[in-house]
């Protein structure tokens, strides 16, 4: 049974050349890349997308560090690919990621941690509606 996760690569990996590399990892595990977008962020996008963090310490930096800026928005297909994809990028604190995933091999910094990705099923589906049309999504 195949399974889709949404991913966003956050501004730094733009500015930092790292696009290729973290989609090169995605697709050298056996994931497929369904869809893929860059786009700027508005305060709108940013606030829909971390809805649940909305009141938390770090949401105000949090906001801060997306808005207005671009970004990689993707979807990718694969076998229980929501677990597979958030082992990869490894421990949201990329203090505490370990070496072999992208925030433990690729970024220090606990807000700029290079990357999203939906945690759940229900994430995914609610992640995905905000950046990408149905008919985007489909592979025949
Ligand atoms: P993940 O991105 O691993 O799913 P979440 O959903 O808990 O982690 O947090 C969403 C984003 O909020 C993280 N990617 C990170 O940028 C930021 N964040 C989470 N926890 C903290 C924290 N304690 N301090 C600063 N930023 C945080």
């Amino acid at each position: 049974m195949l399974e889709r996760t949404f991913i966003m690569l956050k501004p730094s990996c733009i500015e930092r050349g790292l696009v290729g590399e973290i989609i090169s990892r995605l697709e050298r595990k056996g994931l497929k890349i369904i869809q893929v977008k860059f786009l700027k962020m508005s305060r709108e996008l940013v606030e829909e997308l971390y809805a649940v963090h909305r009141g938390k310490p770090f949401y105000d930096n949090l906001v801060k560090t997306l808005e207005g800026r671009r970004v990689v928005v993707m979807v990718v297909e694969g076998r229980r690919a929501i677990e597979v994809v958030r082992n990869i990028i490894g421990a949201t604190d990329p203090v505490q990621a370990l070496p072999g995933t992208i925030r433990g091999d690729l970024a220090i910094d606990l807000t700029d941690n290079l990357i999203h990705a939906s945690d759940s099923r229900e994430s995914y589906e609610k992640e995905y509606k905000i950046f990408f049309k149905e008919e985007e999504l489909q592979t025949i």
